[in-house]
């Protein structure tokens, strides 16, 4: 809460981030946006890329750093590269920006650990300030990635004229009332609790989500396989049909991600898919949505907000839910085993 207000100064412009008021020209005129980093900072880059290209309406990629790191990408000069990282450490992260720095571009670091490797390696950058995470996956520093993006890409299309003056503001207002409503989803745990206990022995989960919520169900699989060692599969749930359907039978649970928008009547039709089947369905929609709640085994209600920031909201269940999991199965949430907080080799 306290990084996303800090970070709203209306009476300054809004933005307090001074490498994107110092490097703004850079982003008003890059011919595109590469988005590197691993893991659940990736994630955040793929929720990036809906907001840069509604927003700011500029060409972006998403690049996994690992494998960008040893392609021979095309890059240029008129190229911004935005580096996502919770450590500010990821060795492979790291290599990439140096890789894209070697070939010209302007690169901006969005970390966590002030001063960290990126953050120096970095022209410019924002700082998510989340905190310091304790345990070894990322959660607060996902969502403060998110926020800070989406900031970025607010700024941007206003300066474009990609964005009117008052749908920015109006935006912006809404942005400003994310926290609260976070509070909400974490005031109501409860639900996630009881779908933990009936879940928590299942050996594989598969999460769906469209849109903005397509990268939420990655991230929402990938908490769950770092602190409960359940396998986890998530997916673009129109990509449904090409291949995971044929896991769906009664013992599989199916979160959902079915919050109102462009593509809700088609999600509601995957639903429908996965109950005919036999599928468990745990649907994560808006409050008061008779029509998925008559369908789904459980369901978790959100609060509404723009389309754009419900990652920011949808989120926090799904990390909920992968926690309780790994509680009641006795794992050590903090310390996952094999993972290391920052991969540096
Ligand atoms: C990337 C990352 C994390 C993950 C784990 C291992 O780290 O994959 O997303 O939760 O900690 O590293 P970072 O570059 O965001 O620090």
């Amino acid at each position: 809460r306290d990084t996303l207000r800090g970070r709203l100064l209306p009476d300054e412009g809004i933005i307090s981030m001074s490498g994107v008021k110092e490097y703004g020209a850079k982003f008003e005129n890059a011919s595109r946006i590469l988005f590197v980093a691993c893991g659940t900072s990736w994630h955040a880059g793929l929720v990036a890329e809906y907001m840069f290209e509604e927003f700011a309406r500029i060409p972006v990629e998403v690049e996994y750093a690992s494998e960008f790191r040893y392609r021979n990408p095309i890059i240029t000069e008129d190229d911004v590269v935005i580096a996502i990282s919770q450590s500010g450490e990821t060795a492979d992260t790291l290599a990439a920006i140096e890789l894209a720095k070697k070939k010209g571009a302007t690169i901006f670091g969005i970390c966590n650990v002030v001063g960290s490797s990126i953050a120096r390696a970095s022209h410019a950058g924002a700082y998510t300030h989340a905190g310091p995470e304790i345990g070894v996956a990322s959660t607060k520093a996902f969502t403060a990635q998110v926020a800070v993006l989406a900031l970025i890409a607010l700024e941007i299309g206003r300066r474009k004229g990609a964005l009117t003056e008052s749908r920015f503001r109006s935006l912006i207002s809404e942005l400003d009332q994310i926290p609260k409503k976070v509070e909400q989803m974490l005031e109501s745990e409860d639900m996630t609790v009881s779908i933990a206990e009936m879940y928590k022995d299942v050996s594989n989960f598969l999460y769906l989500g469209r849109g903005y919520n397509f990268p939420v169900a990655l991230e929402g699989a990938l908490k769950l396989k770092e602190i409960s060692y359940i396998h986890a599969e998530g997916y673009p749930a129109a990509e449904m049909k090409h291949g995971p359907i044929a896991l769906i039978d009664e013992n599989m649970p199916v979160v959902v991600i079915a919050t109102k928008n462009g593509q809700y009547e088609k999600v509601v039709s995957n639903i429908q898919e996965i109950k005919a089947r036999n599928g468990k369905i745990i649907a994560v929609v808006n409050e008061g949505d008779e029509t998925i709640r008559e369908m789904a085994d459980h369901v978790i209600e959100i609060p509404d907000t723009d389309e754009a920031f419900t990652p920011l909201i949808t989120t926090i269940p799904l990390q909920l839910l992968s926690y309780h999991i790994a509680v009641m199965r006795g794992c050590n949430v903090d310390q996952p085993r094999n993972l290391a907080k920052s991969v540096t080799v």
